[in-house]
C-alpha cells in the first residue's frame, strides 16, 4: 500500500548494479563463497553484512528501492551450485537483509522499499532448454522465499525469453496465493542491441504477451545503455497504459585491458533517465550493470520529486508470436486466420501429420503466412492419433519457425494447456461455449487467464448452436458476462463467433441461416464494441463443389465485413477478390445469401450456374493460347506467381529482360493500381500482385548483364516499424536499383535503429522510409525527431499512401535538419538519388542543400571496436525468425524504366518526387502530370478510402 501511495506521489528511484559491485568487493572464495564462484546469492547466507552494506550505499544516496541479491535465486539456477535445497532460505535471507537496510533509512515521509529480484535464469524455455512446469516450480520456490522474507514487491527482471517472463509471472502469482499475501509484481525485459529480446521478441510483442497479467509496471533493463533503449521505451509508452520502469546499463561496455568498462558518466545516465520520466512518463528508474552509487546520486538529484510526464498510451488489443504483435483489429483488412493447419480442415495437413512430416507442416504454416494470414489456426485432432503429442510436436516447431501468432483449436483442455505452455507469445484459444453449461468454461477460461491468451467464444449453449440472431446475441451476452466477471478475461480479448452453417443443404429451415448470422454480426459489433467478431468462413458453403464454394465464401465474406466482421478463419488463397468473380455468379451468390426467391430458387440457380460455370470459367483463354504480353500481365493482375518462369522464358526469346519489365510487367501493375484505386481490388490481392512482380523481376535479373561499373550511390529503404506494407517501397527498389544504384532494402516493420545501423554499415547516401498506415506517419515523425537528436542529417525521403505533401513539408520538415523530401511515387527516389550524386539536391522550400551531400556516416556502435557485452550467457543459438534480412540488389542500368514509369505512375503507393523546385523539362512534366484530373481523382479516392 505504502508503495502504491508513494508511486502516486512521484517517480521512485531504484538502486544500481549489484553484480558488478559484488565483484569489486573481492571476497574470499573459500570462506565467503564456499567455493561457489559466480554464485553471489550464497553471500546472502555467508556475508549478510557485505550485502547490507551495498544496499545501504544506494539508500544513502537517496534511492527509494533496493532490489535483493537474488538475480540467480531460482532453484534451477541454485542447483548448479548445489544450493537447490536452500532456495527458500537464500531468498528469505536476501529479503530480510534488504528490509534491515531499508528500515534503517526509512522515514514516514520517505519510506524505502525492497523489491525481490527474480532473474532470467540459465535456461531458455522457448528453445526447449527447460520444461515449463519445471520452470514454474523453480520460480515458485524463489518467490515464496522472497515473500516470506517480507519484500514489498516482486521484480521479474532482465528477461530475455518472453516465455520465461510469463513463467516467472505465473509462478509469482501462485506464490502470492500460497503465502496468502498481496504485493505487486513488476516485469522488466532486456532488449539487445539487435532491437529484440535474445529470442527475437520486440517490445510490442513483449507488451502484448505480458499485458494480460496487468503487472504494476512493464519496463526495460540491462542489455544496453539508455540511449539504445529510447525507441523501445517510446513504443512501450505508446502501447502500454500502465506504469513504466527503466534501469539501463551505464552504456554499452568497452573492454579495456580485459575488463568491462561501462562508459556512461553519472550525469549522462541521470539526464537520460530524466528524459524518460518527462517525455515517456516513466515511474520507476534506476541503474543496471556498471552503475554505481555515484550514478544513482546523480539520478536522485536530477529527478528529485518529479512526477512522471503525461502519458497518451493507445493500447491495441493484440495477439503475438515469439517475434511480433498482430492487432486483433486490422486497419486495412480483417484479421486473417489461416485455416489449413487443421487436421479436420485439410487433407494435406492430415497427410503430413500421419507421416509426422513436421518440416512439411512448418512449410504449410509459412505458405499461409506468405499468402497473407495474420494468425494460424492449429488443430491436431485426428482419429487414431494422440492429439496432445501432435499438438506439442507442431507447436514446438511453429513457435520458432513461423512469425504469425497461433490460434489453438482444440476441444481438450489438456491439449490447449500444453500448447499454451510452449508459446512465449500471446495465443488465441479456439474456443469456449456454453454447451455443457459452465463445465467447459470452468476448464478453459482459467487457462486463458493463466497463460494470458485471447479467446474465441462460440454462440452455443445448453440448447445447442444458436441459429437465430436473437439467440446468438443472447448467448454472446451471457458468454461476455461470464468471461469477464467470473473469470477476469478482458472484453477486448474475446472474439465472438456467431457460427455460420452451410446454407447449401436445400432444407427449407437452413436457407436463412447465413442471413441470421449476418444480422448477429452487426448486433454483436454494436452491442459489444470492445470485443471482436470472427467466423469460420468456409462453413457457409459446405456441400458445394470447390468452384462454387470459392465464390460463395468470397461474396459472403464481403457481406459479413460490411456488417462488422473483424476476423475470419479462411484459406486466403481460396478467396476471390469480388472484382474477379463474374457478375452473374456474384449476383447469384447474393440471392442465395439473402434468400431472394423473386426469380426462382436461388440455391438451385447457384448450383446450376456452376454446372455451366466450369464452362463459363473455361472460355477464359488458356495461358498458352494468349499472346505472351497478355499472359504475363494477367499473371501480375491475378497475383499468380507459381510457374511464371516458364512464361518469362517464352518472353525472353523475343525481348530483353528490361523490356519485359517495362513493357509487360509494369503494365500489369498499372492495372492493379487502377483496380485498387477504384475499390475493385482489395489490399491482400494487391500484395499478391506485388509479390508476383517481385518474383518475376528477381528471375529476370539473372538474365541481365551486369553494369560492370561501380554503384552510383546507395539508398537504404525500409517500411517503418509497425507497418507491413511494402509495395511502394519495393517498386522504388526495382526502379532505383535498375538505374545503377545500390539499394539496401531492409523490408517491413523496421525500427529506426535498424535503419540507421544499415545506413551506417553501408555508408548510404539517403534513407527512404515507407508506410501505408495512418499511424506510420506518426512513426516517421518520431524517427525524424530521433535522427535530429542524434545529429544525423542524411537526406530522407518519405513515401506512403497516408502521407500528404503538406504534412511532410509543413509539419515534419521543421523537425529535421537534413534534407527531407516527400516522395509520391516510384521515381521520386530515383530523382533524389540522381540529384544527390550530382550534388543538386533541392527541397521544394527552404534554401538549397549545399553541394556534395554525399557525407558518409562514420561507422560506430557495436562490433569491431572492442565493445563487449554484459555478463549474460550468450553462447546460445537463438531461433532464427524467418525474416528477410538486408538485401543488396545488383546494380543494373535500365535507363528506360524511368521514362516508362513516368508515364504509368498512377499506382498510388508509388513515390513521386515533389514537383516544386525541379528544373526545366522535368519540372514541367511532373506538374503536367499532377494537373491531370484523372490522377487527382484517383488520389482523392485513395485518401478517402484510407
Ligand atoms: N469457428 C471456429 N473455429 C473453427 C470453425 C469455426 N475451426 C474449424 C473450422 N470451423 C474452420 N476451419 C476450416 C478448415 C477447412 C475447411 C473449413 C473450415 C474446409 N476445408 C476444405 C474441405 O473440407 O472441403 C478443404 C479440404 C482440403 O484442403 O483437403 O472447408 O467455424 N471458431
Amino acid at each position: 500500500m505504502a508503495l502504491l501511495e508513494a508511486l502516486e506521489r512521484r517517480v521512485l528511484i531504484l538502486d544500481g548494479a549489484m553484480g558488478t559491485r559484488i565483484h569489486a568487493l573481492e571476497l574470499d572464495l573459500e570462506r565467503d563463497y564456499q567455493h561457489r564462484e559466480n554464485c553471489p546469492e550464497v553471500l546472502n547466507l555467508t556475508r549478510p553484512d557485505a550485502i547490507e552494506e551495498l544496499h545501504r550505499e544506494y539508500l544513502e544516496v537517496g534511492c527509494d528501492i533496493v532490489s535483493t541479491n537474488t538475480l540467480g535465486g531460482a532453484s534451477h539456477v541454485l542447483r548448479e551450485f548445489d544450493l537447490e535445497d536452500r532456495t527458500r532460505e537464500v531468498n528469505r535471507r536476501a529479503a530480510e537483509i534488504g528490509q534491515t537496510a531499508a528500515r534503517a533509512l526509512s522515514t514516514p515521509e520517505r519510506p524505502r522499499f525492497v523489491f525481490g529480484s527474480i532473474g532470467p535464469g540459465t535456461k531458455l524455455p522457448s528453445l526447449g532448454q527447460i520444461e515449463f512446469e519445471a520452470l514454474l516450480a523453480s520460480y515458485r520456490e524463489q518467490a515464496i522465499g522472497l515473500l516470506e522474507g517480507g519484500v514489498d514487491a516482486l521484480l521479474i527482471e532482465t528477461c530475455y525469453d518472453i516465455l520465461q517472463a510469463k513463467g516467472a509471472l505465473i509462478a509469482s502469482q501462485e506464490a502470492l496465493a500460497e503465502v496468502r499475501t498481496r504485493v505487486p509484481i513488476l516485469v522488466s525485459v532486456t532488449i539487445e542491441t539487435t532491437g529484440t529480446m535474445l529470442v527475437g521478441t520486440d517490445i510490442e510483442a513483449a507488451v502484448t504477451a505480458l499485458g494480460p497479467y496487468e503487472p504494476l509496471s512493464i519496463g526495460l533493463n540491462c542489455g544496453t545503455g539508455p540511449h539504445e533503449m529510447r525507441t523501445h521505451i517510446h513504443a512501450l509508452s505508446e502501447l502500454w497504459p500502465g506504469r513504466i520502469s527503466v534501469h539501463p546499463n551505464a552504456g554499452l561496455p568497452l573492454v579495456v585491458e580485459g575488463r568491462a568498462h561501462y562508459p556512461l558518466r553519472p550525469e549522462e545516465l541521470a539526464q537520460a533517465l530524466r528524459e524518460f520520466v518527462d517525455r515517456e512518463g516513466a515511474s520507476i528508474v534506476g541503474g543496471c550493470c556498471g552503475t554505481t552509487p555515484e550514478h544513482l546520486r546523480a539520478v536522485v538529484e536530477a529527478i528529485g520529486d518529479r512526477v512522471p510526464g503525461p502519458r497518451s498510451a493507445r493500447p491495441e488489443p493484440s495477439v503475438s508470436s515469439l517475434f511480433q504483435r498482430v492487432a486483433l483489429r486490422q486497419e486495412t483488412s480483417f484479421l486473417i486466420v489461416g485455416e489449413r493447419t487443421n487436421a479436420n480442415g485439410s487433407r494435406r495437413f492430415r497427410g503430413l501429420l500421419a507421416k509426422e512430416d513436421w518440416d512439411g507442416i512448418v512449410q504449410m504454416a509459412r505458405e499461409q503466412i506468405r499468402e497473407g494470414s495474420h494468425v494460424l489456426d492449429v488443430c491436431t485432432a485426428y482419429v487414431g492419433r494422440d492429439e496432445l503429442r501432435d499438438m506439442e510436436a507442431v507447436i514446438s516447431r511453429l513457435r520458432g519457425q513461423a512469425t504469425a501468432p497461433l490460434m489453438i483449436d482444440s476441444t481438450e483442455p489438456p491439449v490447449i494447456e500444453r500448447a499454451l505452455q510452449l508459446v512465449g507469445g500471446k495465443c488465441a484459444v479456439n474456443s469456449i461455449n456454453l454447451e455443457d453449461g459452465l463445465d467447459r468454461m470452468d476448464q478453459i477460461c482459467p487457462l486463458v487467464r493463466r497463460y494470458g491468451a485471447a479467446v474465441v467464444a462460440l454462440t452455443i449453449d445448453e440448447q445447442g448452436m444458436a441459429k437465430t440472431a436473437d439467440r446468438k446475441v443472447e448467448i454472446a451476452r451471457r458468454l461476455l458476462e461470464l468471461a469477464t466477471e467470473r473469470y477476469g478475461i478482458r472484453a477486448s480479448d474475446i472474439l465472438f463467433d456467431p457460427l455460420t452453417f452451410t446454407i447449401c443443404t436445400g432444407n427449407e429451415e437452413d436457407r436463412r441461416l447465413g442471413l441470421e448470422t449476418l444480422e448477429a454480426i452487426e448486433r454483436i459489433r454494436d452491442g459489444f464494441p470492445e470485443s471482436h467478431v470472427l467466423l469460420g468462413l468456409s462453413n457457409i458453403s459446405f456441400g458445394l463443389k470447390p468452384p462454387a464454394r470459392r465464390v460463395l465464401n468470397s461474396v459472403y465474406l464481403q457481406e459479413a465485413r460490411k456488417r462488422g466482421l473483424t476476423a475470419a478463419i479462411v484459406h486466403v488463397g481460396g478467396i476471390l477478390p469480388v472484382h474477379r468473380i463474374p457478375e452473374e455468379q456474384a449476383k447469384a451468390a447474393l440471392r442465395l445469401i439473402y434468400d431472394d426467391r423473386s426469380s426462382g430458387d436461388p440455391l438451385l440457380q447457384f448450383v446450376e450456374l456452376f454446372r455451366d460455370a466450369e464452362a463459363l470459367v473455361r472460355p477464359r483463354p488458356a495461358e498458352e493460347d494468349l499472346p505472351i504480353e497478355e499472359a504475363l500481365a494477367r499473371r501480375i493482375v491475378e497475383g499468380e506467381k507459381s510457374g511464371i518462369e516458364k512464361l518469362l522464358d517464352r518472353a525472353l526469346e523475343t525481348r530483353e529482360p528490361v523490356r519485359i519489365i517495362n513493357e509487360i510487367l509494369l503494365e500489369g501493375m498499372k492495372t492493379v493500381g487502377e483496380l485498387f484505386g477504384s475499390g475493385e481490388m482489395q489490399l491482400p490481392f494487391v500484395l499478391q500482385s506485388a509479390e508476383t512482380m517481385k518474383h518475376a523481376v528477381a528471375y529476370l535479373e539473372s538474365f541481365m548483364e551486369d553494369a560492370g561499373g561501380p554503384s552510383k550511390g546507395t539508398i537504404v529503404l525500409a517500411t517503418v516499424k509497425g507497418d507491413v506494407h511494402d509495395i511502394g517501397k519495393n517498386l522504388v527498389d526495382i526502379i532505383v536499383s535498375n538505374n545503377g544504384y545500390t539499394v539496401v532494402n531492409l523490408g517491413i516493420r523496421q525500427p529506426i535503429d535498424a535503419i540507421l545501423a544499415a545506413w551506417r554499415e553501408h555508408g548510404a547516401d539517403a534513407i527512404g522510409l515507407s508506410g501505408l498506415l495512418v499511424k506510420s506517419t506518426q512513426v516517421m515523425r518520431d524517427n525524424l525527431v530521433q535522427m535530429e537528436e542524434e545529429g544525423i542529417d542524411v537526406p530522407v525521403i518519405l513515401g506512403g499512401a497516408a502521407l500528404t505533401r503538406r504534412y511532410v513539408e509543413q509539419d515534419l520538415r521543421p523537425l529535421y535538419g537534413g534534407p527531407l523530401l516527400y516522395g509520391k511515387d516510384a521515381f521520386a527516389g530515383l530523382h533524389v538519388m540522381n540529384q544527390l550524386v550530382e550534388g543538386e539536391l533541392e527541397e521544394s522550400t527552404g534554401p538549397p542543400a549545399p553541394r556534395a551531400p554525399r557525407r558518409r556516416p562514420v561507422s560506430k556502435g557495436p562490433g569491431g571496436d572492442g565493445t563487449a557485452r554484459s555478463d549474460v550467457e550468450r553462447n546460445i543459438e537463438p531461433p532464427k525468425p524467418p525474416f528477410w534480412g538486408a538485401r543488396v540488389v545488383e546494380e543494373i542500368p535500365v535507363r528506360e524504366v524511368y521514362a516508362y514509369i513516368n508515364e504509368t505512375a498512377l499506382f498510388r503507393t508509388q513515390w513521386q518526387f515533389r514537383p516544386g523546385k525541379l528544373k526545366g523539362p522535368e519540372y514541367r512534366k511532373l506538374v503536367d502530370e499532377e494537373a491531370r484530373p484523372e490522377r487527382a481523382r484517383v488520389e482523392r479516392e485513395c485518401i478517402e478510402q484510407e
